[in-house]
């Protein structure tokens, strides 16, 4: 019966083996997969194959000769597939995207050079598909008629392999659909013909909303944002004017850590002495306003003063969407513009939204010496990455805007003894005892950069904005908390932690103080503008500078939740701040249109691009698009 079965179905089941051991093989052999560990290994070996079956499966709706030819264009096409992303994966050590294949400058580069990538013996990897069409003609195989159920059940056993191969993955890579972190993640994971499906879908999802969108839509919200416009702080505006920017997204850095201690022990001494500086302006009421994309939505709050998605990381999703971000604004002022950090460039998609964003230069993991000595965990440590960077600091152009995002400080924050400046915490949460830890090494790394740019003479002309991306320690981890905090974690104190140091430092300037206004990362963009002296009053932003004397105590998180002078509303409750106690709800009545209305606008813009409409000079609708 089995030989019978077998006999019946060979041409689909060797040629479906056959693939299957291709693209581990490949996996293996053409890229380079990090892989960690056993478990990372095994869902490297089975993530093939819930494809494999499902581009089979196919080939049961024919029979006789035609299910050999079938067969034989399936195994064709999939291997395509793979050796496309093989010659791609050498050129720029990535993987495709579909946006990549549109992009015309991309593919020109890899046309000169298209020849040199090839080898002769990347024939081989079709030499299954030969040998098959050889071994079927001769032995004439013919294969039956397959009833619609079993063709049913088949595409049913490649989805079950799916969900499997998920369920697997997920407990390596918790949220790996959702927060879809990176390419080469998702290849290791659910492989890459269900990676490539998954990027069709989300990027025709995009070009849907996109395609519906019109430029009318821009209107309302043009009006809203320029209604709330608030005039730059007259004695603020330009006073690092062409000064060098040096920009540091402090990897999950939450202010509770600030002017604080554990066991006695400073926890950021580096940044309190900073903080108390006379040329330091510190933001204690500043609020990190991430959803899904973490530390990307911080890089896009920051680069658009537009707020990130619901779901999902926008710079995922909406890469090829019109942006006039802050990298490209300050082109235009003649800064030359760079990002820097020290991990795989396709992580978060940054290499092809940095496009998009308008950075000059992206330095990637690749531009970094990373050594097991000099890193840990994710990868190069701080001090090193830091110490490194001033390297290529020395490089570029002058002004430059440049954007820094440390490491070391993420979950699980991992740290070798001979690093720790503090002991870890004490209590029976080990992330939360390790936080403090890693906090303090980037204190010290942050020191040290300092330090080294005041030794280079690249300290006075240049201004520094420090801030935290978003929390480290999530809801999970209240019970350590509440312990540390000495009180319980209400909704209200939650929401009172997801606030983010903000540091705005301008060597020589006298006047820094505390400030207190509420705002969050969406008001960054605007409040750097002005100090260099760009004009805001016409491009589409939603936040507001810090400095102005019109601003209004209030930002909004990507939840919903918002944060007024004296309120907090989170989670249905309207908060009183002094009390920490739920209050009439009426009190925060005032706001809750204003912040459903900024998420709002927001999103829509996103979904339909509609920055496309706008002429960025004007700020006004394109001339040609009026309707
Ligand atoms: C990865 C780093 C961390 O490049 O930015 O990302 P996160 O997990 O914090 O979003
Ligand atoms: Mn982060």
């Amino acid at each position: 019966m089995l030989k019978n079965t077998f006999s019946k179905y060979q041409a689909l089941i060797i040629t479906g083996v056959l693939l299957w051991i291709k693209s581990y093989l490949l996996y293996k052999i053409a890229f380079d997969l990090n892989i960690e560990n056993n478990v990372q290994e095994f869902i490297l070996l089975i993530n093939p194959l819930s494809s494999v079956v499902f581009i089979m499966a196919f080939a049961l709706f024919f029979s006789g000769k035609a299910r050999n030819i079938s067969v034989i264009v399936l195994n064709f096409v999939a291997t395509f597939i793979l050796f496309a992303n093989m010659v791609y994966y050498r050129f720029f050590n990535d993987f495709i995207t579909i946006p990549v294949l549109f992009q015309t400058s991309n593919m020109g580069d890899l046309g000169e050079s298209i020849t040199s990538l090839l080898y002769p013996y990347d024939l081989l990897l079709f030499i299954d598909v030969i040998l098959m069409a050889v071994y079927l003609k001769l032995r004439n195989v013919e294969a039956p008629r397959v009833s619609s159920k079993k063709i049913g059940l088949t595409f049913a056993a490649s989805l079950i392999l799916f969900i499997v191969n998920v369920g697997v993955a997920e407990t390596e890579r918790p949220q790996l659909l959702t927060r879809s972190f990176d390419r080469e993640m998702l290849i290791k994971n659910i492989g890459a013909y269900n990676y490539h499906v998954y990027d069709a879908i989300i990027q025709s999802k995009a070009k849907a909303q996109r395609a519906l969108a019109d430029s009318s839509e821009i209107v309302d919200i043009e009006n809203y944002i320029r209604a709330d416009y608030r005039e730059p702080n007259p004695s603020k505006f330009g006073i690092a004017e062409d000064k060098n920017v040096v920009m540091i997204s402090m990897e999950s850095l939450q202010s509770f850590v600030i002017n604080n201690r554990v066991d006695g022990r400073e926890i950021t001494p580096f940044l309190n002495d900073l903080i108390k500086d006379e040329d330091t302006y510190y933001f204690p009421n500043f609020y990190h306003q991430t959803g899904q994309g973490k530390t990307s939505d911080s890089e896009f709050l920051i680069a658009n003063s537009m707020y990130p998605l619901p779901s999902g990381a926008v710079f995922f999703t909406h890469s090829q969407n019109e942006y006039h971000a802050t990298p490209e604004i300050l082109d235009q002022e003649n800064y030359y513009t760079a990002s820097l950090h020290a991990n795989n460039k396709s992580f978060w998609n940054r290499d092809i939204m940095y496009k998009s964003l308008g950075y000059d230069r992206f330095y990637s993991v690749k531009d970094y010496e990373v050594i097991p000595e000099n890193s840990i965990g994710w990868g190069l440590k701080d001090e090193f990455f830091f110490e490194q960077s001033v390297e290529h600091m020395k490089e570029m152009p002058e002004p430059y805007f440049t954007k820094f995002i440390t490491l070391t400080n993420h979950f699980p924050f991992s740290l070798e003894k001979e690093d720790e400046q503090i002991p870890e915490w004490t209590s029976e949460d080990g992330t939360v005892n390790r936080y403090f830890t890693t906090v303090r090494y980037t204190d010290e790394s942050l020191k040290m950069f300092f330090e080294s740019l005041k030794n280079e003479g690249m300290y006075e002309d240049t201004v520094f904005v420090l801030y935290g991306d978003h929390y480290g320690i999530s809801e999970n981890h209240n019970e350590a908390m509440s312990q540390y905090l000495g009180k319980e974690i209400t909704p209200f104190v939650t929401t009172q932690l997801q606030r983010v140091p903000m540091i705005i430092h301008i060597p020589g300037d006298g006047k820094g103080k505390v400030m207190d206004t509420v705002g969050g990362q969406i008001d960054l963009r605007p409040t750097l503008l002005h100090l260099l002296g760009v004009d805001t009053k016409n491009t589409i932003h939603f936040g507001s500078d810090l400095f102005s004397k019109e601003r209004q105590d209030f930002t909004v998180l990507r939840d919903g939740s918002f944060i007024t002078k004296n309120h907090v509303y989170t989670e249905g409750k309207c908060y009183d701040k002094n009390t920490e106690k739920a209050v009439e709800k009426s009190l925060c009545q005032p706001y809750m249109e204003k912040a459903k209305k900024e998420l709002d606008y927001s999103d829509r813009i996103i979904y339909g691009d509609l920055l496309r409409f706008i002429d960025p000079k004007t700020g006004q609708v394109k001339e040609d698009e009026k309707k």
